[in-house]
């Protein structure tokens, strides 16, 4: 006989019943210990619980307005490893927030691999320019006060490998990338808290989106240390993240919503230059 065939059936019944206990207060651990004593398969009360109470509050969040939350890049993190494969190289684990999802990692970049991509960069810095929600196109913002340039996807040997890492790194295929960013911060420079997401309720946002869906997941990477201030700071969890070189800080949106508190800004730099290269992630291929 199959376990398919004998696995228990979750009834609607039984998901009412999750939902209520969830609504009186009762923790996860004291409901799986009912189900259990109760008759249920500890792994099927598992997948019931969190099943139920993922669609319940998806069902709650839709009723009050916010955007559906969609699939998201996600490091491998079960049983807390201190290190992940990124393919090429073994990154550190450093620190990890679940709600927001905001990982920091160490060791993601070599040192001449920071060192390359900035001289690669130099001699196409401009002022950098931030997309213009309302017509989808770009503009000077005073909010952001660095020196930028972009990259093609795979535009050479090492933007690739690097590429080809972070894709592994946070289960996200390649092609849903943007191109590299680099920026630029000299003393003085920040960019103000802000949200990664194109906002809905903008008219150029349906343009944006034509290109491969909504961003869901941004890598901040360190490539010039300054000597202080020019953190990535995340004002609605209190956290600031150094921008020490060859670590980076990942986070991720499911939706487009301030409620995913991913609130997120480069401090001023108050002394020395901070540079970073930043690859945002969108739902589908990014053309
Ligand atoms: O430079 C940063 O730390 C930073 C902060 C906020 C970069 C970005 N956002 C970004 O590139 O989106
Ligand atoms: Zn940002």
């Amino acid at each position: 006989m199959s376990t398919t065939s004998t696995r228990q059936q979750v009834t609607p019944e039984l998901r009412k019943w999750i939902v209520e206990q969830a609504q009186a207060g009762h923790g996860a651990e004291s409901v799986l210990k009912a189900m259990v004593a109760s008759g249920w398969a500890e792994d099927v009360a598992v997948d019931a619980m969190e099943e139920t109470l993922r669609g319940h509050l998806e069902a709650e969040a839709q009723a009050k307005g916010l955007p559906p939350a969609v699939p998201v890049p996600e490091p491998t993190l079960d049983e807390s490893p201190l290190y992940l494969d990124g393919g090429d190289r073994k990154v550190c684990v450093l620190q990890t927030v679940v709600d927001p999802r905001i990982v920091v990692f160490g060791n993601l970049l070599s040192d001449e691999e920071c060192e390359q991509l900035i001289q690669f960069a130099k001699p196409r810095l401009a002022r950098s320019l931030t997309v213009q929600t309302k017509t989808g196109g770009e503009e000077v913002n005073e909010d952001r006060t660095s020196n930028g340039m972009f990259f093609q996807r795979a535009e050479n040997e090492l933007v690739r490998r690097i590429e080809q890492r972070i894709a592994r790194l946070v289960n996200w295929p390649e092609e849903n990338g943007e191109g590299l960013q680099i920026l630029q911060y000299g003393p003085g420079a920040e960019y103000k808290p802000h949200y990664d997401y194109f906002d809905p309720n903008e008219p150029g946002t349906p343009t944006i989106l034509r290109r491969g869906g909504q961003r869901v997941g941004t890598l901040v990477m360190y490539l010039g240390e300054p000597e202080k201030g020019g953190g990535t700071v995340f004002p609605d969890v209190h956290l600031e993240v150094a921008p020490k070189r060859g670590n980076a800080v990942f986070f991720s949106y499911a939706r487009a919503h301030p409620s995913t508190r991913t609130l997120h800004g480069g401090a001023p730099v108050l002394q020395g230059e901070k540079w970073i290269a930043t690859k945002w992630l969108r739902e589908r291929r990014f053309e």
